[in-house]
This record gives structure tokens, C-alpha cells and sequence, in this order.
């Protein structure tokens, strides 16, 4: 899971971090970090031919991102299901995008999709000097 920007800003840290724990998620590891232009660019790659990518990647680095990796029996899935849908207008109530999140863009928190987009987006996010 990635706290973003909006979320870091509102002090919505730990509000975030209780909500994962509580769903029974074990913290296994933690890093803050303001991205760099490259890092936001390579951790979304999947979109880079989208016309949303530069404002995605202005957006990813204008603060500090915390990063955090969870541990839970059908770890993915559930975590995105707390997480809501990206649109946080469209997310069911009581997840964390409808609670917290602002537009589509600004929506608080990012959650692998899959087993193999979280060892992915992991590398690139806990490497270090990228
Ligand atoms: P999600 O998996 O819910 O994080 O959503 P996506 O992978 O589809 O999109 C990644 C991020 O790009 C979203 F969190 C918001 C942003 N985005 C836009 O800013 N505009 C768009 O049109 C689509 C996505």
C-alpha cells in the first residue's frame, strides 16, 4: 500500500495505518520518502501512454508518499476491497477512499492489484537512490 500525498498532508497517517491494522493486517515493513520524478514514473509504468500520466506523476511527487508493506491471509484482495473503488465519490461506504479521499486523482492510497504488480511496485518503491 502506498499512503499518498493528500492522505500524508491531512495527518491521515495513522487513521490510515489503525484501519489496516484492525482488518487484522500485520505491518511488515515502512518507509516515507517524497518520490522522485523517475520513481513515480517507474512505479506507474502501466499507465505511461495514458493522458492522465503526467498529472498522475506531478501529483505522486508533490509530497511525501509512505509506503507500506502488509501481511494478511488473501492479503490482496482484501485490502483493496477496504480500499474502495478509485473514484472515492464511487467507493462503498466505509472504505478508505470514500472516508478520506478527495477527487479520482487525490484519493489517498494506492493497493497492488495483484501478487505480481505488489513484488513490482515493492522494488521499485523500497530501492534506494531511484
Ligand atoms: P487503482 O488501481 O484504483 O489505483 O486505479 P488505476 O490503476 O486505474 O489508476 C491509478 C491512479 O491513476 C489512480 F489512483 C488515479 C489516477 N488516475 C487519474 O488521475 N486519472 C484517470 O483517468 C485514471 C486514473
Amino acid at each position: 500500500m502506498l499512503i499518498k500525498p493528500d492522505a500524508v498532508k491531512r495527518h491521515l497517517i495513522g487513521s490510515i495505518l489503525s484501519i489496516v491494522e484492525r482488518e487484522g493486517f500485520r505491518i511488515v515493513n515502512l518507509k516515507m520518502e517524497k518520490m522522485s520524478k523517475k520513481k513515480a514514473k517507474l512505479f506507474y509504468a502501466v499507465h505511461k501512454e495514458k493522458d492522465f500520466f503526467s498529472l498522475l506523476v506531478e501529483y505522486m511527487t508533490s509530497g511525501i508518499t509512505v509506503g507500506v508493506i502488509l501481511e494478511r491471509e488473501n492479503g490482496v484482495h482484501h485490502l483493496r476491497e477496504i480500499v474502495g473503488d478509485t473514484d472515492p465519490v464511487k467507493a462503498k461506504k466505509n472504505t478508505i477512499r470514500r472516508k478520506y479521499g478527495e477527487t479520482y486523482r487525490r484519493n489517498s492510497v494506492h493497493a497492488s492489484d495483484s501478487k505480481k504488480s505488489y513484488i513490482y511496485e515493492s522494488k521499485v518503491f523500497f530501492k534506494e537512490h531511484k
